[in-house]
């Protein structure tokens, strides 16, 4: 058996839980937010048996969107009377998914 842990965006979470439960696959859906943007994501919990890895990243794949967002680096550190700061956004391409696949050693419900 595997763990999918996958980290959505926010947008794509609520779709791709219903495609998942409509498969009759068991998921939890934990609130997170990304370390570098600071905004709130998803990450899923999806235990499935081996073989069907792929049909979940398909499914994943197919719904969950890369998108660009611009954030505004933080002012440096500037004297009284220095010059004024007019920061440059960054665009930062945010993935559709970040999956991560890994071994359970025991699956229990009790
Ligand atoms: P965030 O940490 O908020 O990152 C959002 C996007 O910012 C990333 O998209 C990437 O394009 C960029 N980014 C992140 N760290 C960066 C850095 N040190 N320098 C420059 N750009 C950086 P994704 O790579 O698609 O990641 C989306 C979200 O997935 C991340 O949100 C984080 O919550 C999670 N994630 C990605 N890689 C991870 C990893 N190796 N371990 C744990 N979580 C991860």
């Amino acid at each position: 058996m595997k763990m999918v842990i996958a980290v959505v965006q926010s947008k794509d979470a609520g779709t791709l839980v219903d495609k998942l439960v409509a498969r009759r696959y068991r998921v939890t859906r934990i609130t997170t937010s990304g370390g570098f943007l600071r905004e709130s994501n998803a990450t899923l919990l999806i235990g499935v048996e081996d073989e069907l890895v792929n049909d979940v990243v398909s499914i994943i794949r197919a719904t969950c969107q890369t998108r660009n967002r611009y954030i505004s680096p933080l002012p440096p550190m500037t004297e009284p009377g220095g010059d004024i700061y007019v920061p440059n956004p960054i665009e930062v391409q945010v993935g559709g998914a970040t999956i991560f696949v890994v071994n359970v050693d025991q699956y229990l419900r009790i």
